[in-house]
C-alpha cells in the first residue's frame, strides 16, 4: 500500500493531495495500522498471530478527546481517587462469602486484614513484608484499578452487551476476525474472573447469567483455535476453578469439544483456524507455506490438561501431549525453535525465531505446564533448553546497557523487540528459582523489565509502542509509524507484577502506577470505556476506538494484583494462562 502511494507521488502530486484530503475526511476508517497492512505484507504476520487482530481504526479516530491535560493532572487524579476512596470504595465492592467462598477480601477494611486466610485463593500467601506489602497507598491504588474495571465493564454492559468487544468512542459493539464475526461475548468471558478477584460480585453475577443463558459458541465463520482456547476455554476454566460453579465447566467442555477436529492432522499439530459449522480447517493464509504457528499450537497445554483433570476424560491431555512430544523430537538448526511448522508434512517453515509475536507463549507454556504439573518433566527440560538457547543467541545488550531479546530471521539478528516479548521478564523471573542459575535468570528478568519500562518512559504518553528497536541513534524506541501504536496490551505490566512478587522492590509498583495513570490520561473515554491509541509518541494521539477484551482479562488484572497482597492470588497454588486466567496447580 505504501509503495503504491509513493509511485503516485512520483507521477502526480495533485492526486496525492487529493488522496490526502480524502484520507483526512475518511481517515479514521482506514488509518493506522490496518492501512499499511493491506496486501498481506510481512508486517501483518508480525503482529496478527499472537493477538490476531490489529486495532481497527475508529470512525471517530480523532486526536484528543476533549479535555486538555495539564501538568497537575496526577495531583487531580490523586484527589479524585482519595475522594472516591473515602466516599465509596469498600461499600461499592460488596462481597458475598457464601457465593464467593475462595475469594480473599479485595478491600481490607483495615490494614491488619493482611492476614492469611486458610481458605483463601491465596492460601499460604506470601511473606508479609512490612510497609510496602499492603500499605494505604497500595490500597488506594488498588481501588483506583477496581474503578477502572468497573468503568470498562459498565460501559461494555451499557453499549455492547453480548458483543465481543466495545468501541468506546462509537459506543457500539466490535468484533475482530478471530471471533468469527459472531457475537460471543468475548469481553464477558474474558473479564469475569477479574471481576471475581476484585470482588465485584454484582457484575460477576450478571456475567455468569449471560454465560448460562445466552452464550452460544456457534460461529458461522472461521475462528482462531488459539484465541478461543486462551480466552474462552481459559476464562471459563478460571471461573470454574475460582467459583466451583459447574456452569463454567460445562461451557468450557462444550467449546473444547468443538475445537477437537482441528487436531485431526497427520502430525497432531492442529490447524490455526476452524469453521465451527462446516468443521473445515485451515491455516492463516499469510503464514509461511501453509504452516501452523508455534505460539498457537504451543499454547493449549495448560487449559487442555486442566480439562482432562476436571472431566476425567483423557482426550484433551492426549491431544496436547502429542503436540509436545512431536515438537520435542524435531531437529532444530542452531537449537532455536522456528515459529512455523507444517501440520501435514511436519516440517519447519521459514526460519524465523521470536520471543514476541509467533513464538512467545510457546515458551511460556513450557514453564507453566511444569508449574501446573511438576511431573511433566519433558516440559521443564524443553523450557530449560530453550531458555539456554535464547539467552545465548537472542539476548543482547545495547550500547547504553539495555538488555533485550532480538529476533532471528534466517540466521540473522533483527534488533527489534515486540511489546508482546516484554512478558519474558515475568516468565524468566518466575522460572528463575527452578533454573540451574537463579541469579543469572533473575538478572535477565529484571534487565528485561527495565528495558520494557524504558520503552514506556521514553514516550510522550508513558505508554509503550507495539515494537521498539535498538539502533545507533535510538534505543528502546521506534521511528516506524506502524509500530507506534498501543492497544491496551498487558505484557509490560505483567512483568512488573511478577518482578514485584519476586523482589518486593517498590519500584515495580511505581512503574505500574505510572502506566495506570497514563491509561487514565490517554485511553480513558468518559462515558465510553478505554481505547487504544495510535501513536504513543504523541501526547494527543488519535484513538483506535477499540476496548480489547484482554484489557479486562489481563491489563487490569495484573495492575490489581500488583497493588494487592500476595495472598490475593498465591502463585504456589495458581498458574496464570497466557490471557491471565488463573488455573490451579495440580501436582
Ligand atoms: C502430569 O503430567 C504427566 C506427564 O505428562 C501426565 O502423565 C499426568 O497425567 C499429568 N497429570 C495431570 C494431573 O495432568
Ligand atoms: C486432578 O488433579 C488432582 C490434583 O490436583 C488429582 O488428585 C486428581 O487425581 C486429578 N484427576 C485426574 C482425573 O487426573
Ligand atoms: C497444510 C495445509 O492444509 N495448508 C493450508 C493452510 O491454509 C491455507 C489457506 O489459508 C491453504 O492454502 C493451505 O493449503
Amino acid at each position: 500500500m505504501c509503495r503504491r502511494v509513493l509511485k503516485l507521488r512520483e507521477k502526480n502530486l495533485v492526486i496525492l493531495i487529493f488522496a490526502f484530503f480524502t484520507l483526512a475526511c475518511f481517515g479514521g476508517t482506514f488509518f493506522l495500522p490496518d492501512f499499511w497492512d493491506l496486501g498481506g505484507s510481512e508486517k501483518l504476520s508480525a503482529h496478527v498471530p499472537v493477538r490476531m487482530f490489529v486495532p481497527d481504526a475508529g470512525a471517530h479516530g480523532q486526536g484528543v478527546d476533549g479535555d486538555v491535560h495539564k501538568k497537575d493532572d496526577s495531583d487531580r487524579l490523586w484527589d479524585k481517587i482519595r475522594k472516591n476512596f473515602l466516599a465509596k470504595p469498600p461499600l461499592t465492592v460488596r462481597r458475598d462469602e457464601e457465593q464467593f467462598p475462595v475469594t480473599p477480601s479485595p478491600l481490607p477494611a483495615n490494614p491488619s486484614l493482611n492476614k492469611k486466610k486458610s481458605d483463601g485463593v491465596g492460601g499460604g500467601g506470601g511473606p508479609s513484608v512490612g510497609r510496602s506489602a499492603d500499605d494505604e497507598e497500595s490500597k488506594m491504588r488498588r481501588m483506583k484499578i477496581v474503578q477502572m474495571m468497573q468503568h470498562a465493564w459498565s460501559m461494555y454492559e451499557k453499549h455492547a452487551w453480548g458483543e465481543n468487544e466495545l468501541k468506546p468512542i462509537s459506543k457500539r459493539g466490535h468484533s475482530a476476525n478471530i471471533f468469527g464475526h459472531s457475537k460471543m461475548g468475548a469481553t464477558i468471558v474474558d473479564g469475569l474472573d477479574t471481576l471475581y478477584l476484585m470482588g465485584l460480585t454484582e457484575e460477576f453475577a450478571r456475567g455468569r447469567q449471560w454465560v448460562k443463558e445466552s452464550f452460544r459458541f456457534e460461529a458461522n465463520s472461521d475462528i482462531s483455535v488459539f484465541e478461543v482456547n486462551i480466552r474462552f476455554v481459559g476464562g471459563l476454566l478460571a471461573c470454574y476453578a475460582l467459583s466451583k460453579d459447574a456452569v463454567f465447566k460445562d461451557k468450557a467442555v462444550e467449546i473444547a469439544d468443538k475445537l477437537l477436529p482441528a487436531f485431526e492432522t497427520e502430525t497432531g499439530i492442529p490447524y490455526a483456524i476452524l469453521n465451527l459449522q462446516t468443521g473445515s480447517r485451515k491455516n492463516w493464509s499469510w503464514a509461511s507455506g501453509g504452516c501452523s504457528i508455534l505460539s498457537e499450537f504451543g499454547t493449549l497445554h495448560l487449559e487442555f490438561a486442566y480439562l482432562s483433570n476436571i472431566t476425567g476424560n483423557p482426550v484433551y491431555l492426549q491431544k496436547v501431549t502429542r503436540i509436545r512430544e512431536y515438537i520435542s523430537k524435531m531437529e532444530r538448526q542452531d537449537g532455536v525453535y522456528p515459529n512455523y511448522l507444517h501440520p501435514s508434512t511436519g516440517r519447519w517453515g521459514q526460519r524465523h525465531t521470536s520471543l514476541g509475536a509467533l513464538g512467545d507463549s510457546f515458551y511460556e507454556y513450557l514453564l507453566k505446564s511444569w508449574l501446573q504439573n511438576k511431573t511433566d518433566a519433558l516440559a521443564k527440560s524443553m523450557y530449560d533448553e530453550a531458555m539456554k538457547t535464547v539467552m545465548d543467541r537472542l539476548l543482547q545488550t545495547s550500547r547504553n546497557g539495555l538488555v533485550y531479546f532480538a529476533e532471528m530471521k534466517n540466521g540473522r539478528l533483527e534488533h527489534k523487540m515486540d511489546h508482546l516479548a516484554c512478558f519474558t521478564g515475568g516468565m524468566i523471573g518466575l522460572g528463575a528459582e527452578h533454573s540451574d542459575d537463579k541469579e543469572k535468570h533473575m538478572k535477565v528478568a529484571k534487565d528485561i523489565g527495565k528495558t520494557c519500562y524504558e520503552s514506556y518512559d521514553r514516550t510522550a504518553t508513558k505508554l509503550g509502542p507495539e515494537a521498539f528497536r535498538f539502533e545507533d541513534s535510538s534505543e528502546a524506541t521506534t521511528t516506524r509509524s506502524q509500530e507506534k501504536y498501543y492497544i491496551l496490551r498487558p505484557e509490560v505490566i505483567e512483568t512488573y507484577f511478577y518482578l514485584w512478587r519476586l523482589t518486593k522492590n517498590n519500584m515495580y509498583r511505581e512503574w505500574g502506577w505510572q502506566a495506570a495513570q497514563a491509561l487514565e490520561k490517554h485511553c480513558l473515554i468518559k462515558d465510553g470505556g478505554y481505547t487504544g491509541i495510535k501513536d504513543v509518541y504523541d501526547a494527543h494521539s488519535a484513538k483506535d476506538d477499540v476496548q480489547q477484551s484482554f484489557f479486562l482479562a489481563e491489563t487490569l488484572k495484573y495492575l490489581y494484583l500488583l497493588f494487592s497482597p500476595d495472598s490475593t492470588l498465591d502463585l504456589d497454588r495458581w498458574v496464570l494462562n497466557t490471557e491471565a486466567h488463573p488455573l490451579p496447580v495440580l501436582v
